[in-house]
């Protein structure tokens, strides 16, 4: 398996958030964060494809909202929010570069890479605020042979991926209390508390998690995966969290 990766900038001090953190992003342990994220995925044998920070767009880490990957076919998305736009050139030419057929979205439909969940031969697609009616149309386009499954979230949740994430096979790591577990075929539910980590991403017989969660560590072990915590303070700050800063390529 291959993944995308991006470097964080110096300006990630300024990415976006929907409440101001009460400390700052410290830029240091941010770059020290995204290297361990980094190692666990190589530890998964994971290759990494690295694409170059972007100085001019602080959230360029977050590559998951640029593009929904589905074998050899990458549709490019046009992320929701208009300063995140930008983001998706590079990413496109690295996916181009990587052999991959890739695909466009346009005006007026925006969509963000973290609504997307792919199980088995689903997408879930979660109606934030970020992903519009014509972008699910789009999807829907450019992966036929896939069920596209528009989900309602509950209020203030950013993306799809923040409450749920694929386990592998027909399983999915659930928060509890958030989306009604009887959508998913093989839910693993964590508890409210955790909601954080129900955001992993699962390579095979592993699972990168974030660190500080032990009921989410104890449900991912009992569901027979070796988990890899890494820590999340800082892309926490900017409303990031695990899945988000790759594109996970070669999914079966
Ligand atoms: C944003 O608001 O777009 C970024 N600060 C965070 C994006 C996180 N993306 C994701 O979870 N898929």
């Amino acid at each position: 398996m291959r993944a995308v990766v991006r470097a964080v900038p110096t300006s990630f001090a300024n990415a976006l958030c929907a409440n101001p953190p009460p400390e700052p992003i410290y830029l240091g342990a941010a770059r020290a964060q995204h290297t361990l994220y980094c190692t666990a995925l190589l530890e998964c044998g994971v290759k990494l494809i690295r694409v170059p920070a972007d100085e001019d767009h602080p959230d360029c880490c977050f590559v998951e909202d640029t593009a929904v990957v589905v074998g050899n076919r990458a549709l490019i998305t046009r992320p929701g929010a208009p300063t995140r736009r930008g983001e998706v050139r590079a990413i496109a030419i690295a996916l181009e570069h990587s052999g991959l057929d890739v695909l466009q979205m346009t005006e007026p439909a925006t969509l963000d890479g973290g609504d997307c969940m792919r199980v088995g031969k689903t997408i879930f697609v979660g109606k934030s605020a970020r992903t519009n009616a014509a972008a699910i149309a789009r999807l829907a386009e450019v992966f036929p042979e896939l069920w596209i499954v528009p989900i309602d979230l509950p209020p203030h949740v950013l993306h799809l991926k923040c409450v749920v994430s694929p386990l592998g096979g027909d399983r999915v790591l659930l928060a509890d209390g958030t989306l009604d577990p009887k959508r998913f075929s093989h839910p693993v539910i964590i508890p409210a508390e955790e909601t954080y980590a129900a955001n992993c991403v699962s390579v095979g017989d592993h699972a990168i998690v974030a660190d500080g969660f032990p009921r989410t560590l104890e449900a991912i072990r009992k569901a027979g995966l070796s988990p890899h915590p890494v820590p999340t303070s800082e892309v926490r700050k900017a409303d990031g969290s695990l899945t988000c800063q790759s594109i996970l390529l070669d999914v079966g």
